[in-house]
């Protein structure tokens, strides 16, 4: 298995030194880094050696939009805002093979709506799949995933669903564009996390998991199975299904804990569940599913309590 972790919780001066931090535990295997924040005070050279060191690879660069993107990234009914946009992503594209990574996760926090009457939704659509189009052929040789929120910053995103970011890929037709999964914005979104993991994977578009838990209508980002237990397990029963072996990132938000601590546990927590899996077994659980039978289902967090 293959994890990482959220950074920003870790208060330390620079990267490199939270990078040397996590390194001690047992099994953190990857880091994925915020481009341009996480470059603030250490060179791409500096990072590639705390890497090497540690012997952690990158697994890919998440572009960060600041304060001149606040009406829109991709989107934005500005062009010259929306072109840097597409830069910041090309640029995180270029660190991305620099440090070795394999992909970058594009989340739009600020390409959406307030009110009524506020966006031309077709036309913003249209200008975004053509974006997402350029990025996706300038980074032909890494992944280029879509982590949708259903809303925060924004009321409404414009790309707030596994069925909405499914459209997005299938309308760009790019062979290198597909999906991160964040438990939580699922969570926020009243949507049954398995069942969007099973039509991402369904396509072969299941490029990112976000592991975290929450209570459905705010992004929480707390510890891996402990507010939904049952929809956790059939996560990672799916994960294991459909094979999913790139990278788990851990993206919580341990403010008032140890966040080393807080990574050791969500290790913990989501070995636990995959033993749990296996204890049960994968055939076994999918002969209860085929069954379509609520009672029988419960065998399974029966199983769990043993
Ligand atoms: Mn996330």
């Amino acid at each position: 298995m293959k994890f990482a972790t959220r950074l920003n919780s870790f208060k330390n001066k620079s990267i490199v030194e939270t990078i040397d931090q996590i390194a001690s535990v047992q099994g953190l295997t990857h880091v994925d880094l915020n481009y341009p924040e996480h470059f603030q005070n250490n060179s791409v050279e500096e990072i590639k050696d705390a890497l090497k060191r540690n012997n952690i690879k990158l697994n890919g660069i998440a572009p960060r939009f600041r304060s001149q993107f606040i009406n829109g990234e991709l989107g934005n009914s500005d062009p010259v805002i929306a072109r840097k946009a597409i830069d910041l992503c090309k640029e995180s594209i270029d660190i991305c093979r620099e440090l070795g990574g394999s992909n970058i996760t594009i989340w739009l926090g600020y390409d959406g709506f307030d009110y009524a009457f506020q966006l031309n939704y077709a036309k913003v659509w249209k200008q975004v799949v053509k974006a997402i189009q350029e990025i996706c052929e300038y980074g032909h040789d890494i992944q280029v995933s879509i982590e949708y929120k259903p809303f925060q910053p924004r009321a409404y995103s414009l790309i707030s669903s596994y069925g909405d970011t499914l459209l997005m890929i299938n309308d760009a037709k790019c062979s290198n564009l597909g999906a991160t999964l964040d438990f939580c914005h699922m969570l926020m979104k009243a949507e049954n996390p398995s069942f969007g993991l099973s039509l991402v994977a369904e396509k072969n578009k299941l490029f990112g998991v976000h592991l975290n838990d929450g209570n459905k209508l705010n992004d929480d980002g707390l510890i891996v199975g402990s507010v939904n237990f049952a929809q956790s397990l059939e996560f990672i029963y799916y994960i294991k299904k459909y094979s999913y072996d790139a990278v788990v990132y851990f993206d919580t938000f341990p403010e008032r804990e140890d966040p080393l601590a807080e990574l050791k546990t969500n290790i913990a927590m989501y070995t636990k569940l995959n033993d749990l899996v296996d204890g049960i077994g994968m055939d076994k659980i999918q002969s209860i599913i085929d069954q379509n039978n609520a009672i029988a289902a419960q065998e399974i967090m029966l199983g769990c309590l043993k």
